[in-house]
């Protein structure tokens, strides 16, 4: 059953979602989360891909997210990351993120896993994502791998590695690079494993990430895709489809799942 975003108001908390969803997600025993940049739009940081607003649609992805980028030009990746970087420390988490944090409250097995590199899943509160794609807020050093958490910034170009003097660069995974082994066999290990599985503000373009809701959907599992567009977004009898913006779906989805308990604030 596909979710119109027209009309919700009309209908209460409990019927805004399929009965057989949130029955799944009350009693599941596991429960995977998977976001992407769509669950930040909210606290203002771009996605990438969104026709107007995303930063793809403004910068190539060649020019600033591949490791030939960064041989090629330095200090021109290292301050678009610098500029995005600044941008995520003033966000704030939104009501979707700290949806997440309390439904994690609520489970006993819960996963946790996202794309995105702006940390602001655990400013919410949520306690062990799996980063598959790294953190803007870390940097790592070129040649040896070295992570640290700060730095001193200098005018110009990346910061150097203490110990060896190569350049330091942000500890995200670019486009042709592999991800964290260990949070990739977390990630793919809860999904395999889950009862119900959702997919939140993602295109669902990137691989790997994006054939972990059918890795669950192919082991049993239900997958529901809370997004505003359904674009690229594969269906299927097991998937259903929540249309509208993750800060609004997420808390009524707890609100209707869990209506016993108190609303937290948002
Ligand atoms: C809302 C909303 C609201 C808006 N509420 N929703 C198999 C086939 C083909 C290619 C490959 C393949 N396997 C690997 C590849 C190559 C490549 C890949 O997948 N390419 C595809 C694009 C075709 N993958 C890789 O290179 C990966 N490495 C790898 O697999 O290594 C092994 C290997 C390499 C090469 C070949 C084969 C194997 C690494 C991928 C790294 C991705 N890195 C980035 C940048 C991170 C650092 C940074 O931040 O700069 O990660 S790219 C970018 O995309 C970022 C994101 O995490 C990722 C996913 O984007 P996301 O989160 O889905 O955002 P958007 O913008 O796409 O979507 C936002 C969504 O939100 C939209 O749907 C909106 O509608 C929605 N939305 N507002 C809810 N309020």
């Amino acid at each position: 059953m596909d979710l119109e975003p027209m009309g919700f108001e009309k209908r209460s908390s409990r019927e805004r979602f399929p009965t057989d969803l949130l029955a799944r997600l009350r009693d599941a025993r596991r429960v995977v989360v998977l976001t992407g940049a769509g669950i930040s739009a909210e606290s203002g940081i771009p996605t990438f891909r969104d026709a107007l607003t995303g930063l793809w649609a403004q910068y190539r992805a060649e020019d600033l997210a591949t490791p030939e980028a960064f041989e090629r030009n330095p200090a021109l990746v290292w301050s678009w990351y610098r500029m995005r970087r600044e941008l995520v420390v003033r966000a704030e988490p939104n009501p979707g993120h700290r949806a997440i944090a309390r439904l994690e409250s609520r489970l006993t097995r819960f996963t946790l896993i996202t794309q995105n590199v702006d940390g602001l899943h655990r400013r919410a509160g949520s306690t062990d994502p799996v980063e598959l794609h790294g953190s803007l807020l870390r940097a790592r050093c070129s040649r040896e791998g070295t992570v640290v958490d700060s730095w001193e910034e200098p005018k110009t170009g990346p910061p150097r590695c203490a110990r060896c003097q190569a350049y330091l660069r942000p500890d995200v995974v670019w486009f042709g690079e592999t991800l964290p082994e260990h949070a990739l066999r977390r990630a793919r290990e809860a999904s395999a494993a889950c009862d119900v599985f959702l997919s939140v503000g993602t295109s669902n373009l990137v691989e790997p990430a994006a054939s972990l809701p059918w890795l669950a959907a192919s082991a049993g599992a239900v997958v529901a895709v809370v997004n505003p567009s359904v674009e690229g977004q594969r269906s299927g009898t097991r998937v259903h489809h929540l249309l509208g913006r993750a800060g609004e779906l997420l808390p009524a989805l707890l609100a209707a799942g869990w209506p016993e308990e108190p609303n937290s604030p948002t």
